[in-house]
């Protein structure tokens, strides 16, 4: 299996590439941003907590997301593989998962982080915020909230990546055929090997 984690700070282009990721390969794309805004428009009680966090710009706790993930992992064996949009975002996720695809005896294939400098990250943010609605992508401090809580607790998975020979930097700045064009050329020898 072709199992990709996209990686990178808020507004990096991880969910458009994604749906890029997911035609050319035929995976199953795993958003869990995607699953919690479901959660929310449905007005389960896992949205409303999830919705307390990530209007603030926070990370929703990881029992939450690991659980969506195991429901959605095992509703898709026999798929391809599968892309992971947004997940994981803590070292605890990152186990978790490494755990999860062990009991289907499929390892990540590789971590694809794309790079974006913050500038252009908080411009893309906002410019999605005056149609997407969202709230966390609308004010410039939440933006700002997330892209540090990304520095806290997220960017650590680098290194975690890195100790398994799986991380790969992408520059995540240009247009959107050419980033995913530079995402092509990596996962192209990738898949061969598998
Ligand atoms: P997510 O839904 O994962 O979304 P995201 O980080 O906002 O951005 P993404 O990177 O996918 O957006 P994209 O660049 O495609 O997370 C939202 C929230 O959910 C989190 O803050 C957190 O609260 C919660 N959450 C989700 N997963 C969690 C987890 N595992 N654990 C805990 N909490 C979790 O798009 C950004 C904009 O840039 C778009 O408008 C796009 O059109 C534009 N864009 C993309 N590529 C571009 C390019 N090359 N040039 C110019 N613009 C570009």
């Amino acid at each position: 299996m072709l199992n990709i984690v996209l990686f990178g700070p808020p507004g990096a282009g991880k969910g458009t590439q994604a749906e890029y990721l997911t035609r050319e390969y035929q995976l199953v794309h795993l958003s869990t941003g995607d699953m919690l805004r479901s959660e929310i428009a449905a007005g389960t009680p896992l949205g409303i907590q999830a919705r307390q966090k990530m209007d603030k710009g926070e990370l929703v706790p990881d029992e939450i997301v690991i659980d969506i993930i195991e429901h959605k992992l095992e509703a898709g064996r026999g798929a391809k593989g599968f892309i992971f949009d947004g997940f994981p975002r803590t070292v605890k996720q990152a186990s978790a998962l490494d755990e999860l695809l062990e009991r289907v005896s499929t390892p990540v294939t590789a971590m694809l982080s794309l790079e974006v400098d913050n500038k252009e990250l908080i411009m893309r943010l906002l410019s999605r915020g005056k149609v997407s609605g969202r709230a966390d992508d609308q004010d410039k401090s939440i933006i700002e909230n997330r892209i540090s809580v990304y520095h806290e607790k997220t960017a650590p998975l680098i290194e975690y990546y890195k100790q398994q020979n799986k991380y790969f930097g992408i520059d995540g700045q240009g247009s959107i055929d050419d980033i995913a064009a530079r995402l092509k050329t990596l996962i192209d020898p990738q898949r061969q090997s598998l």
